[in-house]
């Protein structure tokens, strides 16, 4: 086996020897400006050194064959250079995260001699945080950055409303975050994110090629917002906060013109807050609302995202919906019956990203004796989360209709950072390969073995992943 890099590679070939890391192993960069600098100062500090100006053992080069794409990097480790190359910065910073996997974490600081020419399979590479039912604060959510970004993701999906909780400031509706903020399942403390600490969250992960997605989960699974403004129920009556974990009770009185109010207004402040272009309005799970309430009013959302300039995601039930074309439907379910409204929504030109429960689910237990997380999608093992492809899920929608995949961590039994690590890694990292990776050369046999050797990596991180008693890991000391 080669190094043991995750996401594999496209193509890797070892050389012989290995570079020496040493305090004279500087970087040069070039050309240089703010997006390389940043990228060429990560490098050097993984290396322990500096940048410098003028000639260095190691390079870092915005100049690469266009058939590196956004993403795609080529990195060369000799015996007495390291030369990194891409088209864009994102590839750069790509290839100083293989560079952390391939330095051994501990021992003599050699990195083998390789060559490796890389880009991803799927442009959509993500993980969602629901914020909603257990409260994250941005720390949390600034540590998970940093590990997606170890494994190449790229999409932070912040599921920031839900029934239980409300979890971003809106001007103009101060009690969406004071009141519908104020507590969480169980009936914790709960809290909410101010505009400044949003805009910190997705200027962070911006700075890790990670773009944020904002999720304000509509018509159901809003009972947050109805209870802080019960002018949003269509019987207007005054309610108390709820700290259970039922779903599917709650919906938006869809004939109301203040509904409209609200949601553009939400929409229109996450617009105006979100660089990236998407805006994802939820959808699911809205068994309070009739069916034709619910095709008029998903009709009406896409209308006011549009107005606002982003393209709308929802889950897969918006295909129910006539939806414009370009639109985004984030498939779940796995019942074949239902899951048929992602086929109908690729029929009206929408594109998928894969998020199927039995597979990408963070939340599900791995087996039996797993404490936290739920069971409805089954158990899901580290090789279940690993060993799928996303465009052989469902009936109707192909290869050209799949953007990649998320995985979604929902957190209804999920109540500190530990547990989140716990329940997302090892998985995640999975999820992160079929992500970016050629389905061709992906076996579970080869990657329980890369992935047994991140161990040390994560241990050095502190991360608290499960060690999955089917995966080889290395001992770290
Ligand atoms: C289903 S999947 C939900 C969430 C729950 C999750 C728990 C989806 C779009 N909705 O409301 O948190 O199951 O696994």
């Amino acid at each position: 086996m080669g190094p043991a890099v995750i996401p594999k590679p496209v193509s890797l070939t070892p050389g012989s020897g290995a570079f020496v890391v040493r305090a004279s192993s500087t970087v040069s960069v070039t050309p240089s400006n703010p997006d390389t600098r940043r990228v060429a100062a990560a490098l050097a500090s993984v290396l322990g050194t500096k940048v410098v100006r003028g000639p260095a053992p190691v390079t870092v080069e915005l100049a690469g064959p266009a058939q590196l794409g956004d993403e795609g990097y080529e990195l060369t480790v000799a015996p007495g250079s390291i030369r990194l190359v891409a088209n864009r910065p994102a590839g750069l910073f790509h290839g100083v995260q293989t560079l952390r996997q391939l330095l051994p974490v501990r021992g003599p600081r050699r990195i083998p001699a390789v060559r490796i020419r890389d880009r991803p399979r799927f442009g959509w590479r993500g993980a969602m945080l629901d914020v909603a039912r257990h409260f994250r604060s941005v720390r949390d959510v600034k540590r998970f950055v940093d590990l997606m970004a170890l494994y190449k993701l790229n999409r932070l999906h912040l599921h920031l409303s839900d029934d239980q909780g409300w979890r971003i400031a809106i001007t103009g509706w101060p009690r969406l975050a004071t009141h519908g903020g104020s507590t969480q399942v169980g009936g914790g403390t709960g809290g909410y994110y101010t505009q400044a600490q949003y805009e910190d969250i997705v200027r962070y992960a911006a700075a890790r090629y990670v773009t944020v997605v904002p999720e304000i989960d509509m018509p159901g699974h809003v009972h947050a917002a109805l209870s802080s403004y019960p002018k949003l129920a269509c019987d207007g009556k005054p309610s108390q906060l709820y700290t259970g974990i039922d779903v599917g009770f709650s919906s938006l009185c869809i004939d109301k013109a203040v509904t409209y109010e609200f949601v553009s207004d939400v929409v229109g402040e996450l617009a105006r807050l979100t660089p990236g272009p998407w805006i994802h309005i939820g959808g699911d799970e809205a068994m309070a609302t009739k069916t034709a309430d619910y095709v008029r009013f998903v009709g009406r959302v896409q209308a006011i995202v549009a107005e606002h300039g982003k393209v709308m995601i929802g889950w897969e039930e918006i295909g129910r919906a006539r939806l414009r074309r370009g639109t985004l439907v984030q498939h779940w379910n796995l019942d074949p019956a239902k899951s048929a409204v992602s086929a109908r929504a690729v029929q009206q030109g929408a594109k998928v990203i894969m998020s199927p429960a039995d597979h990408a689910y963070l939340d599900m237990k791995y087996d039996a004796s797993t404490s936290l997380g739920l069971r409805w999608a089954g158990y899901t093992s580290v090789q279940d989360a690993y060993a799928w492809d996303p465009v052989r899920q469902v009936a109707g929608v192909g290869a050209s209709d799949v953007l990649g995949v998320e995985a979604p961590l929902w957190s209804e039994t999920v109540q500190s950072n530990r547990d989140a690590e716990y329940l997302a890694f090892p998985r995640l990292i999975g999820i992160a390969e079929i992500g970016w990776s050629p389905a061709r050369g992906r076996s579970w046999a080869d990657y329980r073995q890369r992935l047994g050797a991140q161990a040390p990596l994560l241990d050095s991180l502190g991360v608290n992943f499960y060690r999955a008693p089917e995966v080889p890991w290395r001992r770290s000391s």
